[in-house]
């Protein structure tokens, strides 16, 4: 049982959905299993809405599965000190508003505050995970890190999550979805990824695959290769077949249906670090395509991933690289060879996603975590 009532949640959302999806889900998590009442404070109400379709976008406050979200406006405010949370997070280092910080300060105890950062596999987080960084009024934030390993915070993850994977019946859901008896029999793909993938080579690769392959994409994402493929507009039910490869673009779904989407599928491509975290919960061989950063910095955080999962698969970490512009030594140069590397390691990276999950499930999981460190800061 945790000591705390009340959490407050800040979220910016800088780009895409990855930040309001990683807080939403933190949210409801911290509602539904450790029964504190929580407010979510967020920027962008329709982004939101893209994953939740039941939030109103016109709502300055607002209840949405137990939460309560609060549209930020902006920086202006003033705050009583009893608005102020036992725990208050700051997403990816947001600035809170001044005028909470005031309130914060007036508390007695005052909260406990935590930046909760980005994922990544490199070793320096486990050094500054869990720090902490004084800050004005004598008032202390901590740093807390998710992470890969039993020094850092773990990942984020539903209690219930692997019970309702293991009942999940693919076939009704993808009939949902307007897929075929055909393309539900096929090899199939999710495909979620940034503009500059490489997908239109990919597809070239496929339609010569020796087993059809179904490939999902949500609507929107590599808008010009499907446009291409298609010779369409590419919207929501589009769908083409050349050779072996058949596209077919979905709706973009409610949260809870793309880990569906993930579980249904043999080989998902996800990107960010929601769905590429969602993808490890789903125990299925993927594909990272890693938010591009200045001077290729994510080449560096995706070769510190590939180095911890997947350093007995070499056609995974070399496709991998590749799909992501990183320079490869000694791998195949082409998209056909690399293909043919990734899947002659299906069954390897099929084990290799089940011991991951259990390597992964050992270090708990993150909500629970950051709360159990809270309650030692009391
Ligand atoms: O959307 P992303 O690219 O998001 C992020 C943000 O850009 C962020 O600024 C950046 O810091 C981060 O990447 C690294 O990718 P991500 O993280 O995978 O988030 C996608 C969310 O959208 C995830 O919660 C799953 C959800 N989603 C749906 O709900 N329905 C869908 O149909 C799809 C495809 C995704």
């Amino acid at each position: 049982m945790t000591p705390f009532r009340r959490l407050d949640l800040f979220c910016r959302v800088v780009d895409n959905y990855g930040d309001i999806g990683i807080c939403w889900r933190l949210a409801k998590q911290l509602v539904r299993e450790h029964g504190l009442a929580v407010t979510l404070f967020v920027d962008d109400l329709a982004s939101f809405q893209r994953i939740c379709p039941p939030v109103d976008t016109a709502a300055e406050r607002q209840a949405v599965d137990g939460v309560t979200v609060r549209h930020w406006r902006g920086q202006d405010g003033v705050y009583g000190k009893e608005e102020v949370a036992d725990i208050v997070i700051e997403f990816f280092a947001v600035d809170l508003p001044p005028g909470y910080i005031d309130a914060m300060a007036q508390g007695e105890p005052r909260p406990v505050w935590f930046n909760l950062e980005g994922l990544t596999a490199e070793e320096w987080v486990e050094g500054c995970h869990r720090m902490p960084s004084m800050q004005p009024r004598s008032m202390m934030k901590y740093f807390f890190f998710p992470g890969f390993t039993d020094k850092t915070g773990g990942l984020l993850r539903e209690a219930e999550l692997e019970q309702q994977r293991l009942q999940f019946q693919p076939a009704p859901f993808l009939h949902q979805l307007g897929l075929s008896e055909t393309e539900i029999a096929a090899t199939k793909i999710s495909l979620f990824c940034y503009p500059h993938a490489p997908v239109s080579a990919m597809f070239e690769v496929w339609q010569s695959n020796a087993q059809p392959i179904t490939c999902l994409v949500p609507e929107g994402v590599a808008a010009d290769a499907v446009r291409a493929f298609t010779g369409g507009e590419g919207g929501a039910g589009s769908v083409a077949t050349h050779g072996a490869l058949t596209v077919r673009v979905l709706p973009f779904v409610p949260q809870p249906d793309y880990d569906k989407l993930l579980w249904a599928c043999d080989l998902n491509f996800v990107r960010g670090e929601d769905s590429f975290v969602r993808a490890q919960w789903a125990g299925k061989p993927f594909i990272w395509h890693i938010y591009p950063q200045d001077e290729n910095l994510h080449h560096k955080k995706l070769r510190a991933f590939l180095q911890r999962y997947a350093d007995e698969l070499p056609g995974l970490a070399g496709f991998a690289l590749r799909w992501n512009g990183a320079p490869v030594h000694g791998e195949p140069d082409n998209w056909a060879a690399s293909w043919a590397a990734l899947a002659a390691e299906t069954g390897a990276a099929t084990a290799r996603a089940a011991a991951w999950q259990q390597q992964m499930l050992a270090h708990g999981d993150l909500a629970t975590n950051l709360l159990a460190f809270a309650a030692t800061l009391r």
